[in-house]
């Protein structure tokens, strides 16, 4: 999996006080996760609050992102969606923008049969243009559980080289590991990065990359080097961070730390998810300060 093995931040949408699309804060929170050492975006995922928005709001949000950072990232854009008809058209326009691969999580809602699953990634990848395809398995949002069997068989659909794990079960991890030596397997968990490696992880796609890329990036350095002690003490600190924004709200929190960082201009998340609680307020900002002493 060699070029796509990497850390990738799974980028917000910056909106403003209108819920409105903020693309010049979107460049710019491209260019802060950069500065960070971080060299992979993840783009129009849960992080991004994309299923609230509509095909045309996903598709240029796509877009301004590529623009800013082609050449200068790994961009993985996610196009996962309720039906495949959209699905299909956000690969194209991953295709089209120059991103290097697509990714997408399974149909949701509506409990498809494993036939249909299969036939929205394999649609999917005809849609890419070549672009691989990174399944991504989040079946705790998804309400989709993939076994073994059945990962065996979207992984066969020619295109498609790995998934994006996004479960706290290392055991799975291993299975998956052991089975597929050779595919690409990025952990989705952020609090179980360094124990996602561990168990067989090429890399990760997270959240809180996008204030902490640094501490990410020393941790996956500290385990090259063997010196475990080490990343166990940067996977603590980054939890103490992930501790607070899950309380908080991990998405409204990240923006409401993003936004007191000065990296966008408003906090604002697209409702149904609510701004942050104002006892979140005193402990956010001064966690934000801290990561940007
Ligand atoms: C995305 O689709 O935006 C990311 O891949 C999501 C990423 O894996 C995050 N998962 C979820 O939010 C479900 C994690 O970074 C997560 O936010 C973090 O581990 C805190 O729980």
């Amino acid at each position: 999996p060699g070029g796509l093995a990497r850390l990738y931040a799974a980028l917000p949408t910056p909106f403003d006080a209108q819920e409105g699309f903020a693309e010049t804060c979107q460049r710019s929170l491209a260019r802060f996760v950069l500065r960070q050492g971080i060299d992979g975006l993840y783009v129009g995922g849960s992080t991004g609050e994309s299923l609230m928005q509509s095909v045309e709001e996903r598709r240029e949000g796509l877009r301004v992102v590529a623009d800013e950072a082609r050449g200068q990232a790994k961009l993985i854009g996610h196009v996962g969606a309720i039906s495949t008809r959209d699905a299909v058209a956000l690969a194209r326009a991953c295709a089209e923008a120059g991103y290097d691969a697509v990714s997408a999580i399974p149909p949701i809602y509506f409990p498809h049969g494993k036939d249909a699953i299969t036939g929205y990634y394999r649609d999917i990848v005809e849609a890419a243009q070549g672009l691989p395809l990174v399944i991504y398995n989040i079946p705790a949002m998804s309400s989709v559980s993939f076994s073994l069997a059945e990962l065996d068989r979207l992984l066969a659909i020619p295109g498609v080289i790995g998934i994006k794990q996004t479960s706290i079960d290392m055991y799975q991890m291993e299975q998956l590991r052991r089975r597929y030596p050779g595919t690409l397997l990025l952990n989705g968990y952020d609090e179980v990065f360094l124990a996602g490696m561990v168990s067989g992880a090429n890399g990760g796609i997270g959240s809180t990359y996008n204030v902490m890329g640094g501490r990410y990036r020393r941790m996956q350095q500290a385990l090259a080097a063997g010196q475990v002690e080490e990343a166990m003490r940067l996977q603590s600190a980054c939890n103490e961070v992930i501790d607070l924004l899950v309380q908080a709200g991990v998405f409204p929190g990240l923006k409401f730390m993003l936004h007191h960082m000065g990296v966008i201009a408003s906090p604002r998340t697209r409702a149904p998810l609510l701004p942050v609680a104002e006892q979140f307020h005193a402990p956010l900002r001064q966690t934000a300060d801290t990561l940007m002493a």
